[in-house]
């Protein structure tokens, strides 16, 4: 798929969550890398810098889209042919696409060692790094059940349920509503990442933090399964992580209510760090307080901006 198409499909949510949106922006380069002629690098730059653009302006809120291109294009800068050029970026994007996927696996495997034999989780959206975890402690022989939210207004909940239940997993779907009412019930939450901001907030899928907030009320564990790329180095100086508002038709229809009520659709929210007990990361589990240090040792030779 072309670039734009790649753009497209993220937009309109058919490429959806933060690892598969940053592993398909990864690709788009590739292809476009193997696909596409230039007579000169300086074509090639232009480009590859209008594709970028047209990429992270497909979602705004996971860094994962930014991190996963930004990976993609480590030392473009120093190429001077457009041979050497292609070879990087085609390089790069594979490298990012399998690092990205062992690093589920990863998450998977550590966070399934945190869910004990018998243990009731919550889980909302559909995050794949959340799912390994699950997945994994099922695969392992522990006997689980999961409650998985619907996750107004997508639905997809219906897609974690599906997965989960292909797995032979015992999972239960639950309205948003019923969180904090079903909280009693259960032993932990799992949920995924869009970004982490320097100070250890996790920004995800609108209603995440209300799962936070009844866990925190309930002492029921909150751990976020998430790989370090979701991490934003752009928080550290102060910039704001922009939370995504889709279209109204989202949440009503047409003629459904008067012109004069206004619809709010935002998709994402952020947890603070208080009500985060662990980041389940595929070098391990780390605290929200050490997310700082884990930036800088992981993003430390790429250019940001
Ligand atoms: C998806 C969502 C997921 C994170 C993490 O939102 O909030 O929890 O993206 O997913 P949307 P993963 O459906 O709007 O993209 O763990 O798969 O990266």
């Amino acid at each position: 798929m072309s670039v734009d198409d790649i753009a497209a499909a993220i937009k309109s949510m058919e490429i959806r969550g933060a690892g598969r949106i940053a592993r398909a922006a990864a690709a788009a380069i590739g292809d476009l890398a193997r696909s596409r002629e230039w007579n000169d690098i300086s074509s090639l730059m232009r480009d590859v810098s209008d594709s970028k653009a047209k990429l992270i302006g497909s979602r705004p809120t996971a860094v994962s889209l930014l991190n996963g291109i930004q990976f993609t294009l480590r030392g473009l800068n120093g190429c001077t042919t457009v041979d050497d050029a292609r070879k990087l970026l085609i390089r790069n994007s594979e490298e990012f696409i399998m690092s990205s996927n062992m690093a589920v696996e990863r998450i998977g495997l550590i966070g399934s060692r945190r869910i004990k034999d018998g243990a009731v989780i919550m889980t909302h959206c559909n995050s794949s790094a959340a799912i390994a975890c699950i997945k994994e402690a099922h695969r392992s022989g522990k006997r689980i059940k999961v409650y998985a939210t619907e996750s107004r207004p997508w639905r997809q909940g219906i897609l974690t349920v599906n997965e989960l239940a292909e797995a032979g997993v015992d999972v239960t779907l639950i309205i948003d509503g019923a969180v904090r009412s079903v909280m009693k019930y259960t032993d932990i939450v799992m949920v995924g990442a869009d970004t982490i901001t320097s100070n250890g907030a996790v920004i995800n899928k609108i209603g995440t933090s209300q799962l936070a907030l009844a866990a925190h009320e309930a002492r029921v564990p909150f751990v976020v399964c998430s790989e370090t790329y979701k991490i934003s180095p752009q928080t550290l100086f102060g910039d704001m992580v922009t939370i995504e508002e889709r279209d109204t038709s989202e949440i009503v229809r047409k003629g459904e209510i008067p012109d004069t009520v206004k619809v709010f659709n935002p998709v994402f929210d952020s947890t603070p760090a208080r009500y985060i007990d662990g980041i389940v990361t595929e070098i391990g589990i780390v605290s929200p307080g050490s997310v700082y240090e884990i930036m800088v040792k992981q993003f430390g030779d790429i250019e940001f901006k």
